[in-house]
């Protein structure tokens, strides 16, 4: 039972989410130690959304709202964490929820594809039934995507992985969206538009923004996703930071 006035709460409930997870065979061993790394950036961002979040945050609600065929890949952290809100945003898009994993096995795709369909989500891919095809120059079990989902599609939601996944991806002229706490890692560095924030501020702000952008005219949306820089985003995400120590 968690202590309610516990000065460290919310994110003593989130580690809650993540041990249940672990035990029910959807997180990966090395998810717990992911989810540390993420502490340590939150806590050096001050667990908050910042302005520069928040203005990415609306970038990637045009870069979503102006695609042909975006999906949501998904990982086990990001189903421990925030698997009610991908169901939401896969129904406002009308888009599908692709499993890709990094620690791969039978048993996590299952027990992944149960939680989003019990959620309600319709189309999920990456299941051991799809049909997939290998990521050119990449290896691993992340390299094989479903060939009606990331194949197929111009934008790609990566929330909470490192790897060579996204620099593969946009080589093959995709949009990539990515969530992470850490500015320096190299999917945050390689990505179109890179969230630099926690995943569970992350999803409720997105589902608003795209709710919000959803009236806009798509030259409005152009012109906010052209006065975008990344670099620039990453930038600002690391100087926050370093703001905090003055
Ligand atoms: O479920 P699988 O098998 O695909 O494995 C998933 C993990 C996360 C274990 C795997 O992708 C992995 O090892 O990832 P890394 O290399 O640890 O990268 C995870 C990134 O997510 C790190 O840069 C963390 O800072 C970041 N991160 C962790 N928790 C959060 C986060 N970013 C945003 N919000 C979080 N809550």
């Amino acid at each position: 039972m968690l202590n309610k006035n516990h000065p460290r709460y919310q994110s003593l409930v989130y580690r809650d989410k993540i041990v249940k997870a672990h035990e029910n065979g959807i997180l990966a061993d090395s998810g717990m130690i992911a989810h540390g790394r993420g502490e340590t950036f939150d806590y050096l961002i001050g667990e908050k959304t910042t302005y520069n979040s928040q203005n990415t945050i609306d970038v990637a609600a045009c870069y979503f709202l102006t695609s042909k065929n975006p999906v949501l890949s998904v990982n086990g952290n990001t189903t421990a964490l925030v698997s009610e809100e991908i169901a939401q945003l896969s129904d406002l898009l009308d888009i599908p929820v692709e499993i890709n994993l990094y620690y791969r096995t039978p048993e996590r795709i299952v027990n992944i594809e149960k939680v989003y369909r019990d959620l309600g989500v319709k189309n999920i891919l990456g299941t051991d039934d799809d049909d997939f095809i290998d990521t050119p120059d990449l290896d691993g079990p992340r390299s094989p995507v479903s060939i009606e989902g990331i194949k197929k599609a111009d934008l790609v939601f990566i929330p909470l992985e490192d790897g060579d996944r996204a620099e593969k991806l946009y080589a093959l002229g995709k949009d990539i969206v990515n969530v992470d706490l850490n500015p320096l890692s190299r999917t945050a560095q390689t990505s179109t538009v890179t969230i630099v924030d926690n995943i569970v501020r992350v999803m409720p702000a997105l589902i608003k923004s795209v709710e919000k952008y959803s009236d806009y005219d798509n030259s409005d949306l152009q012109e906010k996703i052209d006065k975008f820089n990344n670099n620039v985003n990453l930038d600002t995400a690391i100087h926050d930071i370093i703001k905090r120590f003055e």
